[in-house]
């Protein structure tokens, strides 16, 4: 048994943080989304898949355009004439309601409609038979674990598989991975953006968006390709996306004069040609103090001029989101002595009659002193705190080469 398993497409969710006005950018961005699906259903027709299974959050907004809609049913007709089936479910965001839907879902589509844990079966070309166990959402929120309602593995079908489309926290089905009955082919996680293998024995697998919206969505690792077989359980990632998200850190630790400054960060932030439409690119630069200046006081023009440069030279490939100045700690006042002399001028503070004299330029004007007083143990906290303080702000002698 071979499928594709894939969740969160958030198919009617913008991107975020791309101004450009440009044409071919807009245009792109305007159909990224429906081009992501299109390259899943394009891999299940060429991988010949028995199905493909999408666990909840294919739609953005629980009120999807007929646009949309239209758009999803049409790709859905393509792995339909190959007879491939759709399993899908429904998540907190596209939680299901009957009469949101303008056109009848076609044949090979098997929907998960209800909020409880429902058994599915499927009969594979080959023979073999799979039952499939999840649930979806009917609101935005189920506040209790699915968990305890999921069958034990069907002896009346070769495999059995379940999905599961939340996680940890009280709003979405409350559950811990480990939770999930062990003895089942594959469990398909769905909800957490974040492509990761939480188990390989069974196999437990939270997709993952397969194309991130946003710049924190920049761990994606695509869809699954599962085989099952009586022998156990593979996997691999298939990467569908076709914009990436890059966070990408430069440094430039020398002083630079401004001519030299721009054409260096063209050319550390170019991304040469690769298999994505569209880079969106998050710079954190990491330089002196004199070029952060120099950068912070036109900040503004100069991630202009770059996104226009970056944007010719790549032909429409790149785009530069931000540039996150740090202020690289070679900067920070190094002092010529070690830490201990910080210890030493505490220790002498710490006595009472140094302290009080120290402050006695507070402690003599009356207006003030009736607020002030200090007990010895208030002293030692008030010198403790200072002391950190000054290590915190200053690189000493002793660390300096670290
Ligand atoms: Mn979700």
């Amino acid at each position: 048994m071979r499928f594709i398993h894939t969740a969160d497409l958030h198919i009617d969710q913008p991107f975020s943080g791309i101004e450009s006005d440009k044409a071919e950018i807009q245009n792109l961005l305007k159909t990224s989304n429906q081009d992501v699906l299109s390259e899943i259903v394009d891999r299940c027709l060429e991988l010949k898949v028995d199905f493909l299974l999408i666990v909840g959050d294919t739609f953005h907004q629980a009120q999807s355009s007929i646009h949309t809609q239209k758009a999803i049913m049409t790709q859905f007709e393509r792995l339909q004439q190959e007879d491939i089936k759709v399993v899908l479910s429904f998540g907190n965001h596209d939680y299901y309601t009957e009469n949101r839907y303008w056109f009848e879902w076609p044949d090979n589509v098997i929907l998960f409609k209800k909020e409880e844990v429902q058994t599915k079966t499927i009969q594979l070309k080959n023979g073999e038979s799979v039952s499939i166990s999840g649930f979806s959402y009917e609101n935005q929120w189920i506040n209790q674990s699915m968990v305890p309602f999921y069958p034990r593995r069907a002896t009346d079908t070769t495999y059995h598989i379940g999905f599961y489309h939340g996680d940890n926290s009280k709003n979405y089905a409350p559950f811990t991975p480990g939770e999930l009955p062990g003895s089942y082919d594959y469990w398909a996680l769905g909800h957490i953006h974040k492509s990761e293998v939480i188990s390989t024995n069974p196999v437990v697998v939270y997709a993952g968006t397969p194309q991130g919206h946003t710049k924190k969505e920049n761990q994606t690792k695509g869809v699954l390709l599962v085989d099952v077989k009586s022998a156990g359980t593979t996997y691999e990632w298939l990467e569908v996306s076709n914009i990436k998200w890059h966070k990408k850190e430069v440094s430039i630790s020398e002083a630079l004069d401004k001519k030299e400054l721009l054409s260096s960060l063209e050319e550390a932030l170019f991304i040469p040609k690769n298999k994505y439409s569209l880079n969106i690119i998050e710079a954190d630069l990491v330089t002196t103090a004199e070029t952060t200046r120099l950068i912070l006081k036109e900040k503004e023009e100069i991630v202009i001029y770059l996104q226009e440069q970056l944007l010719k030279q790549s032909g429409n490939r790149l785009w530069l989101k931000d540039l996150v100045l740090t202020q690289s700690t070679s900067d920070k006042l190094i002092m010529g002595f070690e830490t201990t002399l910080i210890d030493d001028l505490g220790r002498k503070y710490k006595t009472e009659d140094f302290f009080k004299k120290t402050v006695s330029d507070l402690t003599e004007q009356t207006a003030i002193a009736k607020y002030l007083s200090w007990e010895k143990e208030d002293i030692a906290e008030r010198v403790n705190e200072s002391s950190q303080l000054i290590k915190d702000k200053m690189i000493f002698k002793n660390e300096a080469d670290q």
